[in-house]
């Protein structure tokens, strides 16, 4: 299998040396903070699958069915809407961002103050050691923030990249003009594919991502639970490999696990003890491997009941409207769907307020923990009107700006420590 999985890489283009130096770290690491948990479900042991053979089983099907003449198409963004991309006989895959490893690649091109998410993507390609980068037909990005849309013309050096202009408000003009994006990618996919994208597949694939969205939903709602029959981490991970796993079988997986954790429910069963503090993650997204802050405030002792990121309610929590007959209400139903994730590249962008408030709620949140990536200006500047609107709401905040570096791992320990110490009381 190693000596399989290695001819599959160099055919791809992997730069072996670095790749492998990347394939041991990532083995420890996982053992010391997933392998480590204490009575974790049975169900995921498909999940531990899936990371112990990240660069393997799933970049071997990718490579099939682009020998039978299917295409990949990776993205980094929720935006991108997949249904599109499936309907066509395409496979959409979310590229994994979250690994300081690929970091001081990118710095030899990029500016060092940009965010790690863009970096870590950017060192990817450059550093030639992502199966899925090399593995893809086609990149989608995205007009999301500053920093990766500058990105992505220096990407399309590398690989053929094409960009979604995603609005920076939410009027009838700018919802117009995303319908149109939405068309556009259509074409574009359609071109790329060679295959039509007709009322008939659209329905189908519309179906099938929002049975993962509601998988996604049941097992959220089962973080609602005290105490908690799953811990974030292991939520996160769920969350994380949904993003380049074939949907169908994610979802099944998925549905299975949270038939276990009814059981779970059911006997009273939980991961920490009902006093444990309960807390909600907001913020930007977690791509896998960074696990970080999940891992910092689980062993202090605390439970992640919920994200409120893009790696988090963001991804499902909204559905496609049942499909309607024709393509044209099809493609209208799909824009408004992805209108109404609350990213705050968005102004104003009230919703994400009161959508925090309102988990808080629902997940009984002891505490909000704010996650910004350094060098993230959105982010960044609206958590100081997320910082107000809890504020007046009684909820406990604490703002973090962190990397994927662990070099402050020691000063967020005492911070989140102390804040945890807080809401306790
Ligand atoms: S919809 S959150 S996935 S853009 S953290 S790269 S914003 S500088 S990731 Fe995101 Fe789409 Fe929005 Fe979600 Fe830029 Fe900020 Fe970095 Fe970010």
């Amino acid at each position: 299998m190693a000596n399989e999985n290695e001819q599959m890489w160099q055919e791809l283009g992997i730069d072996l040396k670095p790749h492998g130096a990347l394939m041991t770290a990532l083995g420890p690491m996982f053992q010391e903070i997933y392998l480590s948990q204490p009575n974790r479900p049975a169900g995921m042991g498909f999940y531990d699958f899936v990371v112990g053979d990240i660069h393997g089983i799933r970049v071997k099907e990718l490579r099939e069915h682009a020998k039978n003449g299917g295409k990949v198409v990776a993205t980094y963004c929720v935006f991108v809407p997949e249904e599109l991309v499936w309907a066509a006989g395409g496979i959409p895959v979310g590229l994994c961002a979250g690994t300081q490893f690929s970091i001081p690649m990118a710095e030899t091109v990029l500016p060092r103050n940009t965010c790690a998410l863009i970096k870590s993507s950017f060192g990817f390609k450059l550093g030639r050691v992502c199966p899925y980068v090399q593995a893809s037909h086609l990149i989608v990005g995205e007009t999301t923030c500053d920093g990766k849309k500058k990105m992505f013309e220096i990407l399309n050096e590398y690989q053929p990249v094409y960009v979604m202009e995603v609005p920076n408000k939410k009027t009838e003009k700018s919802r117009q003009l995303w319908l149109e994006e939405v068309k556009a990618f259509k074409a574009v996919i359609e071109k790329l594919t060679g295959n039509k994208i007709t009322a008939e597949n659209l329905k189908q694939a519309i179906a099938t991502v929002n049975a993962r969205r509601q998988a996604l939903q049941r097992l959220y709602n089962l973080r609602k639970t005290s105490p908690v029959p799953i811990s974030g981490k292991d939520a996160l991970l769920v969350t994380q490999v949904s993003f380049y796993d074939d949907v169908k079988r994610n979802t099944q997986m998925i549905n299975t696990l949270c038939d276990e954790l009814d059981k779970r429910v059911a006997a009273g069963e939980g991961v920490a003890p009902a006093d444990a503090p309960r807390i909600l993650v907001s913020g930007s997204p977690m791509a896998i491997p960074n696990w970080k802050l999940h891992h910092i405030i689980e062993s202090l002792g605390a439970v992640v009941v919920c994200e409120e990121s893009c790696t988090g309610t963001r991804l499902f929590s909204e559905l496609v409207k049942p499909s309607p007959a024709t393509l044209d209400s099809q493609i209208k139903a799909i824009a408004d769907r992805y209108m109404n994730i609350h990213c705050a590249c968005f102004t104003p962008n009230e919703d994400r307020l009161d959508d925090i408030v309102r988990l808080a709620g629902e997940y009984k949140a002891d505490g909000v923990i704010h996650y910004n990536l350094q060098f993230c200006h959105t982010y960044a500047t609206e958590a100081v009107r997320v910082e107000k609107r809890l504020e007046k709401e009684g909820i406990p905040l604490l703002r973090i700006e962190t990397d994927y570096s662990d070099e402050d791992a020691g000063q967020l320990k005492s911070r989140i420590e102390a804040f945890l110490e807080m809401v306790k009381h």
